[in-house]
């Protein structure tokens, strides 16, 4: 079976089994189904690394700087830019490709982009997967860059281990706006661009951010980079690490990734559920007939989601 040859390539660090099981999972449903099957044994070893923040804050070229430093100290790296604004391969992918061009030669890199485009059970779900087959393939680091902006991009980096946020100087209005909700998620600042007037400015604001934020154990830290000078890029991995090792060390580790499965497996069942009960009462229209009763005030929108389910509750 084809699948089961390309698994085993892949558990020996094959490259090209690895880029084409990401495309599987982008493209095939039921395919991605199977391989996780098979591969999910073996993962959890990678520290999974989330960057996010505003688009142009730098993500990019912070992933790339990081990428490098880490092959300096030896460690093997995937990477998964995400751009769920793009609808085709190309825009600001293209320009992350560009911006990482000398690490796609470099054995010890995989880089992946992702877009909307062809990830047919949602881009969340497809770069859970992309993850999973990178640990396989033996990164001992994965980055996922992606937009803060809206609660999908939210939850793709929040199956992360450690929660990069970048900021940069002149956010004005728009530091708010990510202040709300997603300030919280923040296991280390970055400030970016610290080479722009107001860097200084930022790094207070958030500190004054965080000191108005609910009590955590640890308290994030703060770290201002200019990451296309590739200033202060080896102390903001310094700080990723020992992110690490809080997790360890504190437990925090099993719990957050525990959550994080919960909150997979919730996600899977809600979509699995979902399409069912949609495929059933479409057969038998029962998803008109209670449709019709709404609109002519004849039933109410929560009865009838109680008669659908009632339908199909012992038979989901
Ligand atoms: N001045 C300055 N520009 C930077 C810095 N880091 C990145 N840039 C520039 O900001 C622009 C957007 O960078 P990119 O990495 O694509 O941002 P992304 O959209 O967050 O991935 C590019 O033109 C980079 O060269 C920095 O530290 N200082
Ligand atoms: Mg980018």
């Amino acid at each position: 079976m084809l699948i089961l040859e390309y698994v085993d390539k892949l558990l020996n660090g094959d490259r090209r089994a690895c880029a084409r099981l990401i495309s599987i999972v982008e493209n095939d449903e039921e395919e991605a189904k199977n391989i996780i099957k098979e591969i999910y044994k073996y993962t959890g070893k990678a520290h999974v690394i989330g960057i996010t923040g505003p688009p142009g804050g730098g993500k990019s070229t912070l992933t790339d700087k990081l990428a490098k430093e880490l092959r300096n100290r030896g460690k093997t790296v995937g990477i998964v830019a995400i751009d769920p604004t793009s609808p085709f391969t190309g825009g600001s992918i293209l320009g992350d490709r560009i911006r990482m061009q000398d690490l796609a030669t470099d054995p010890g890199v995989f880089i992946r982009s992702m877009g909307t485009r062809g990830c047919l059970g949602g881009l969340s779900k497809a770069t859970q997967s992309a993850v999973k087959i990178l640990d396989v393939y033996g990164a001992d680091y994965i980055i996922i860059e992606t937009v803060g902006v809206g609660q999908s991009e939210i939850d793709i980096v929040k199956t992360a281990d450690t929660i990069v946020m970048v900021m940069v100087p002149g956010l004005g209005d728009d530091i708010q706006a990510i202040k709300a909700g997603v300030m919280e998620i923040g296991d280390i600042f970055a400030i970016n661009k610290s080479d722009l007037d107001g860097a200084n400015r930022t790094a207070a604001e958030v500190k004054a951010m965080l000191d108005m934020g609910p009590r955590k154990d640890r308290r994030p830290p703060i770290v201002q980079v200019v990451a296309s000078l590739n200033k202060g890029t080896s102390e903001l991995l310094d700080e990723i690490i020992n992110h690490m090792e809080y997790l360890k060390s504190s437990g925090e580790l099993k719990k957050r990734r525990e959550d994080n499965i919960k909150t997979e497996i919730i996600k899977l069942i809600e979509t699995e559920v979902m399409k069912r009960v949609l495929e059933k009462s479409q057969t038998n229209h029962a998803l008109e007939k209670v449709t019709a009763s709404v609109a002519n005030r004849k039933m109410d929108p929560f009865s009838a989601c109680e008669s659908i389910i009632k339908l199909f509750s012992d038979n989901i």
